[in-house]
C-alpha cells in the first residue's frame, strides 16, 4: 500500500494507482475531460493537472501514479489557472454553439467550462470546418472535435477496427477516417461505440427525426413504429426515470401521441427469429460436423464485419435476418393487408439502442415486401428521447399503453435478445424443445450469462454435447473468430454482439460520460424475463398464429423469402 495526502487528508492505496483514481476514491473529484479508464490514460487534454510537492510543472493526474509520502494538491491556485488556461484553448479550437448542439446537457466540456466559470474566450478562434457526407448513420463534426484520441482508442483497443487516425500538425491536427478514407468505404462497422465513448458533440448518429415527422404529417402514410427489446431498459435514464418508471407502455403512450397510428414490439420479431434460427441451427447439426459454427446474424455491426474482415466465413452466418428486419417485411407483406391498408402506403420505423441498425434498413437486399424497403426509418433511442422534448412531452406524466395487435405479443425470450448470450439463451431454450417435444427449465441455459468478453459452454442437445460461445465486442468477436481459424477453439453454435454487453450497450443508447451502463440495462432485461407470462419463443400464440395463417413452417418457402437473406449486399 502507498500512503500519500491529497489536499490535506490523508490518503492509503494500492501501489501504481493514478493519483486521479485515488483522489476519486478518497472523494476529491479531479475533473477530467480526454481520461477513459483502462482505454484513454494519456493526459492529452490537461484538465486533470495537479500540483505535486517537490515537483516543478504541474503533471496530469490520469497518467501519473501514486508514490509514498506524495504531497498532492487538486485545486490550489496554480492548478485552477493552468486547467482554466487549458479548457480556454480546447475552446478556441471548439465551435461552442451549445444551444444547436445534440449534446448540450450531456457534454463534459459545457460541465468543466461552466464548471471553472469561463465567461469569455481570450484567445484567436481556430475552429476547423463541418465536412462530412450527411448520408453516413455515423456522422463526424471536425469543428467539435477535442482531439481527446477517445474515439481512436475505443475503435483500436475495444473494436479493434482501427477507423480513426490523427490528421495533420500543429494547431490543424484533428482526427479523421484513417488513410484518407470515407467513412462509408471504410471498414467501419457503424457499432457507435465511438460516439458513446466522445465526450463532446464531435460524433454522432445522422438525425432521421425530421423525416420521422415528416411522415406523420402525410395524411397517405400510416406509421407503423417497432421498438427494440433494449430500448426499454434505457430511454428512461436521460429523462430521470427509474426502470422501474420507465415502463416500456408509456414509449407506447407517447408515440400514439405523437400520432403514431400502430405500434409494434420488436420482441415479437426476436420470438420468430428464434423459430428460423433455431431451426437452422437443428437442420445444421443434422448434417454432422463443420469446420466452423453457425454465428448469429441479429447484429448488424458484427455482420458488417464479418464480411469485410473475413469474407470467406460470410457463410457461417445464419441466414436469418435480423429481427428489425423480419418485423419489416412482416409487417408490409402480410399485417398491413391484415389492418387493411396497402403495403405501399406503410411507413415503418424501428427505435433500436444501434446507429448500424441505419446501415442495414437500407441495403438493397432489406426489401422482401417489394415497397423499396421493409423498414422506412431507423431511429435511435437517443433521437426518440429527442423527440420526446420537441413534442414537449413529459414521460413522468404518462400512463402505460399496451403494444397494438396482433403482433404486439412477446415472450421473455425475445427480451433478453437485448443482452449479450440473451440470443443464445433464447434459441437454446426452443432447440432444447424442437428436439425433446418438452420444454428445460426457463433457467436452464442461464449459464451463457455475464458480461465477460468471451465465454464458452457446453449443453447436451439430441444426444450430442452441443459446443457453444458468446463474444460482444468486435475485438472479443476477433479474439474469437481468430482462435476458430487456427483450429484452437470449435464450437458448434456462437451468438456475437458488436457492442459491449450487446445491445443494452448499444452505440444508438443513452450516454452517461464515463460510467458503462450495458450491465445495470441488462440485468432489467433479465428481470423482465423472470416476470414475463411466457419465455419460450415458440410458445407466442402469435408466432403460432402468424405461422399458420401465413407462414407456413419454419425454414418453409415464405418463411425463406420473407425472413432470411444471404449477407451477399
Ligand atoms: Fe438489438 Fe435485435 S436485440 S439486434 O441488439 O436482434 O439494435 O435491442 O432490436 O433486430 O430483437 C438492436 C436490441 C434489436 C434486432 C432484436
Ligand atoms: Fe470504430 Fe465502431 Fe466507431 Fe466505426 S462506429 S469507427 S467501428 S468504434
Amino acid at each position: 500500500m502507498v500512503n500519500l495526502t491529497i489536499d490535506g487528508k490523508q490518503v492509503q492505496t494500492k501501489e501504481n494507482t493514478t493519483i486521479l483514481e485515488a483522489a476519486r476514491a478518497a472523494g476529491i473529484y479531479v475533473p477530467s475531460l480526454c481520461y477513459l479508464k483502462d482505454i484513454n490514460e494519456i493526459g492529452a487534454c490537461r484538465v486533470c493537472v495537479v500540483e505535486v510537492e517537490g515537483v516543478d510543472k504541474l503533471i496530469s493526474s490520469c497518467n501519473n501514479v501514486v508514490s509514498e509520502g506524495m504531497v498532492v494538491y487538486t485545486n490550489s491556485p496554480r492548478v485552477r489557472e493552468v486547467r482554466k488556461t487549458n479548457v480556454e484553448l480546447i475552446l478556441s479550437q471548439h465551435d461552442s454553439k451549445c444551444t444547436m448542439c445534440v449534446r448540450s446537457g450531456n457534454c463534459t466540456l459545457q460541465t468543466i467550462a461552466n464548471d471553472l466559470d469561463i465567461r469569455r474566450q481570450p484567445y484567436e478562434m481556430q475552429v476547423p470546418p463541418y465536412q462530412w457526407s450527411p448520408r453516413s448513420p455515423l456522422i463526424r463534426d471536425a469543428s467539435k472535435c477535442i482531439k481527446c484520441m477517445r474515439c481512436i482508442q475505443i475503435c483500436d483497443k475495444v473494436q479493434d477496427l482501427h477507423i480513426w487516425d490523427v490528421e495533420g500538425t500543429g494547431a490543424r491536427t484533428t482526427v479523421d477516417v484513417a488513410y484518407n478514407n470515407r467513412i462509408m468505404d471504410s471498414d467501419c462497422s457503424f457499432c457507435g461505440q465511438c460516439v458513446t465513448h466522445c465526450p463532446v458533440g464531435a460524433l454522432s448518429e445522422r438525425d432521421d427525426t425530421e423525416q420521422f415527422f415528416a411522415a406523420l404529417a402525410n395524411p397517405k402514410k400510416k406509421v407503423i413504429v417497432q421498438i427494440a427489446p433494449a430500448v426499454r431498459a434505457s430511454w428512461g435514464e436521460e429523462m430521470g426515470l427509474s426502470h422501474e418508471e420507465a415502463e416500456v407502455g408509456k414509449i407506447v403512450t407517447a408515440l400514439k401521441m405523437m400520432g403514431v397510428d400502430y405500434v409494434f414490439d420488436t420482441d415479437f420479431a426476436a420470438d420468430l427469429t428464434i423459430m428460423e434460427e433455431g431451426s437452422e441451427l437443428l437442420r445444421r447439426l443434422s448434417e454432422g460436423e463443420h469446420q466452423y459454427p453457425m454465428f448469429t446474424s441479429c447484429c448488424p455491426a458484427w455482420v458488417r464485419f464479418m464480411k469485410s474482415q473475413y469474407p470467406d466465413m460470410t457463410e457461417c452466418l445464419s441466414t436469418a435476418k435480423s429481427p428489425q428486419q423480419m418485423f419489416g417485411a412482416v409487417v408490409k407483406a402480410y399485417y398491413a393487408g391484415k389492418l387493411g391498408i396497402a403495403k405501399e402506403d406503410v411507413f415503418s420505423v424501428s427505435i433500436m439502442p444501434c446507429i448500424a441498425k441505419k446501415s442495414e434498413n437500407i441495403l438493397p437486399t432489406m426489401n422482401d415486401a417489394g415497397t423499396g424497403r421493409d423498414v422506412d426509418l431507423v431511429l435511435t433511442t437517443r433521437e426518440f428521447v429527442r423527440m420526446l422534448r420537441a413534442e414537449h412531452i413529459r414521460p413522468d406524466l404518462l400512463e402505460s399503453t399496451p403494444f397494438d395487435d396482433p403482433i404486439g405479443e412477446a415472450t421473455g425470450a425475445g427480451v433478453i435478445f437485448g443482452v449479450t448470450g440473451g440470443v443464445m439463451e433464447a434459441a437454446l431454450r426452443s432447440a432444447y424443445y424442437l428436439v425433446n417435444g418438452e420444454n428445460a427449465a426457463p433457467d436452464a441455459f442461464q449459464n451463457v450469462r455475464g458480461q465477460e468478453g468471451w465465454r464458452e459452454a457446453e449443453f447436451e442437445l439430441a444426444g450430442k454435447t452441443l459446443r457453444v460461445a458468446v463474444a460482444s465486442g468486435l475485438g472479443n468477436a476477433r479474439k474469437l473468430v481468430k482462435a476458430l481459424r487456427k483450429g484452437k477453439a470449435h464450437y458448434d453454435f456462437v451468438e456475437i454482439m458488436a457492442c459491449p454487453g450487446g445491445c443494452a450497450g448499444g452505440g444508438g443508447q443513452p450516454i452517461k460520460d464515463g460510467l458503462e451502463q450495458a450491465e445495470c440495462r441488462g440485468n432489467h432485461l433479465y428481470f423482465l424475463d423472470d416476470i414475463a407470462n411466457l419465455r419460450f419463443s415458440h410458445e407466442n400464440p402469435a408466432i403460432q398464429a402468424l405461422y399458420k395463417d401465413f407462414l407456413g413452417e419454419p425454414l418453409g418457402e415464405k418463411a425463406h423469402h420473407l425472413l432470411h437473406t444471404d449477407h451477399t449486399a
